[in-house]
Formats: C-alpha cells, sequence, structure tokens
C-alpha cells in the first residue's frame, strides 16, 4: 500500500479564499419575481420551483409547480416570447395529478424538469409523485405541452430531483436523481434501454459530511448543460441548522462521454438565499432553480428558480463565467480529505524514514498517529 504519514504539525495549512471571477456569477433580475400567485388565472396558495425549456418557435415555456390550497401541488405552463414577462398562463392545470391511474400521485406532482431528447422528438418531463410511500421519481413525454404520455413511477420512493440526459451512453438513456438511503442523500446516476427499466445506479456526487454548506443533502437543479468541458451541474446543498435549512447553489462538472465521473466540484456555494424573496415566504431561506435556457450565443444562461416555496424569480449568468469559477475554486475538500479527515484508513503522506508496518493513523480525523 502506498501510504505515507505525516505527523499533525507538518500538515500544511491552507487559508481559504474564493477567488472571484470578473462577473458576478448569477445577476438578480430586479423586477423578481417574475411570477407569483397573484399572476395565475384561478386560486393557487404559490407558485414556484418551474421547469424550463426554449421553445422551438423561440417562446421561452416555463412549466411551474403550482400548489393549491389543499397543500397538493401541480404543474402548470406560462409563456413568453422574451422570458421575463408577459407571461401567458394555461387557464386550467397542464398536467394534474391522476391519482385514479397513477395512485402514485394521491398526494400531488411537484419540481419538474425537462429535457428536448432529439432521438425521441419529444420533450421528457422528469418530476415528484407524492404518496403514502414518500415522493418518487415520475417520467411523462411529450411533444406540445397539452398532452402528456405517461410511463409513471421510474424510481420508487423515496428519491426526487431527476432529470434525464438528452442522449445515450452506451446505448443506454441516463438519469440522475436523489434517492434517501441509509447511506445518504447523495445524487446518483441509473441507466435504461427504454426508459421504463432502470439499473446499473451508481452514486455520482456524494453530500459532504460535517461543517460543509452541502454536507448530508443534496440533489440536482435543473438539468445538466452540456458544455465543450464536460456536463455543467447545478445542484443544491441543504445546510440544516437550529431554525431550519438553507438551501444553497454549488457547481460540479461530469466527464461528457461518462456524466458520472465528476472532474469538478466547486468549494463554496455560488448562490443563496439574500434577496428578500428569497429569504422570506412559505419555506425560508430557499432557492430551488429547476431549470433555465441558453441565449443564441451559446454563452448566456437564464436561470429559473422558485424563491422561498413562493414565488418564480431570474437570474442571468454566463457558461463560461461558471466554468472559469469552477477552474478557480475547485478540489478543496478533495485536498484536506487526503491529508486529515478519512475517518478510517489514511492516504497520508509518510514521513521520509518511517516503517510503514508502524504507522497507524487515527480513525477521528485526528491527524496521524505514530504505534511503536
Ligand atoms: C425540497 C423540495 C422542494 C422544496 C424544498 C424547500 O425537499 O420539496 O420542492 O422547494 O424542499 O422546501
Amino acid at each position: 500500500m502506498n501510504t505515507k504519514l505525516v505527523p499533525p504539525n507538518r500538515v500544511p495549512r491552507e487559508a481559504h479564499v474564493e477567488k472571484q471571477t470578473e462577473l458576478p456569477l448569477f445577476i438578480r433580475y430586479l423586477g423578481n419575481p417574475i411570477l407569483t400567485q397573484s399572476d395565475w388565472p384561478y386560486p393557487i396558495n404559490s407558485v414556484f420551483n418551474a421547469a424550463a425549456v426554449k421553445l422551438i418557435d423561440g417562446d421561452t415555456l416555463l412549466l411551474c409547480r403550482a400548489e393549491d390550497r389543499r397543500g397538493l401541488s401541480h404543474l402548470c405552463a406560462a409563456r413568453s416570447a422574451n422570458g421575463i414577462d408577459g407571461w401567458r398562463i394555461d387557464s386550467l392545470p397542464t398536467l394534474a395529478p391522476n391519482p385514479r391511474e397513477y395512485p402514485e400521485e394521491i398526494w400531488g406532482i411537484e419540481d419538474p424538469r425537462i429535457t428536448y431528447v432529439p432521438e425521441l422528438e419529444q420533450y421528457a418531463v422528469v418530476y415528484t409523485s407524492f404518496a403514502r410511500g414518500g415522493p418518487g421519481v415520475s417520467l411523462a413525454l411529450t411533444k406540445d405541452f397539452k398532452s402528456f404520455e405517461r410511463y409513471g413511477v421510474i424510481m420508487q420512493p423515496e428519491d426526487k430531483d431527476a432529470a434525464l440526459l438528452p442522449r445515450k451512453f452506451g446505448g443506454l438513456w441516463a438519469l440522475i436523481h436523489r434517492p434517501v438511503t441509509t447511506v445518504g442523500a447523495h445524487m446518483w446516476i441509473s441507466y435504461s434501454p427504454d426508459l421504463h427499466y432502470w439499473g446499473d445506479h451508481k452514486i455520482m456526487l456524494e453530500a459532504r459530511r460535517g461543517g460543509w454548506w452541502d454536507a448530508n443533502k443534496i440533489g440536482l437543479c435543473s438539468p445538466p448543460i452540456e458544455t465543450a468541458k464536460g456536463w455543467l451541474v447545478i445542484y443544491h446543498g441543504v445546510r440544516q441548522t437550529a431554525s431550519g435549512s438553507i438551501y444553497r447553489l454549488g457547481l460540479a462538472l461530469f466527464d461528457l462521454e461518462n456524466p458520472e465521473v465528476c472532474l469538478r466540484r466547486g468549494n463554496s456555494w455560488m448562490f443563496g438565499p439574500e434577496a428578500a424573496y428569497e429569504r422570506v415566504g412559505d419555506v425560508n431561506d430557499v432557492v430551488f432553480p429547476c431549470g433555465q435556457t441558453i441565449g443564441a450565443d451559446g454563452d448566456s444562461i437564464n436561470l429559473y428558480y422558485g424563491v422561498a416555496d413562493s414565488a418564480v424569480a431570474l437570474a442571468t449568468g454566463s457558461i463560461r463565467s461558471l466554468l472559469s469559477w469552477l477552474d478557480l475554486n475547485s478540489g478543496e475538500e478533495e485536498r484536506m480529505t487526503r491529508v486529515r479527515d478519512r475517518g478510517h484508513a489514511s492516504e497520508v503522506d509518510l514521513p521520509p524514514g518511517t516503517e510503514e508496518g508502524k504507522i497507524r493513523v487515527s480513525d477521528r480525523g485526528r491527524g496521524a498517529r505514530i504505534d511503536d
């Protein structure tokens, strides 16, 4: 074993300083929130966590989660020519729960993500279906956001925060999702030959531990963005505090041909609740994007995000800036982990001349210890 060890006082101390890019990563639209309950053509409690897509005719379509005053959610489409205002909202729910045929939807459907799939010439809408067993992942295909072909549950509870990748890998479709299991609430990827039967499940990004902003619970936000450097993924980290959870956003990059391989992961969060409309609402301190559109320049992003489980907001950014930020601000946890916090066996550097057989490492993150 290539084990090396350094006594704790020789572990290099690195000061953490987040490196800035020239532009802020996301700029909030001044007219936020862009959609609220009062815009709705029928009575609802709140509208948030919208999937987004640019349609062939140039319109932006948001498939919003609308919560009625029973507390149950359905999906409703809003269309706009500029993706900012002038929203035309369907006069009735666009995709409503259908618990008679799909009992897994008895407590509503939530948090959609849309992927256009060229091979199918259809949009894949992946959403959370909620019933007694907890939240699960369901899939429907559509060409027009008017009629939907439902596939039912594709990942059983407890699972959510899912999106389909737009093409096959080695002949198989790939789905990112977030099951909650005894090993934690991590992001997984699973594969399928036909969108019905899923297997080859693997963890693709783990929640960190301890004091990190994304400790214990993470999940995919909007569908991954394909860039020349890899799949750019915006994910949320949930920080548990004495007064509730804080939902913030981080970045990671995955290999284009092997999307389960993480190339980079940001150290800090890059966007979090700051504006009043993000901090206060039905659920305080939540920013929760489920979709984005990319501009004609191939770089500018409109990120659509739910705020405080109450309304929909917009922030604009640039793919180039996100990738540069990730280049400057990744890998810190991996470096620290290698040196002193593995929690069991160690890969830390051995001091010169030390015999491997005499060395053990404390298993409590206290650093190295030499037993003789
Ligand atoms: C998550 C999801 C989201 C919600 C968030 C904050 O678990 O249920 O729909 O926005 O919690 O309440």
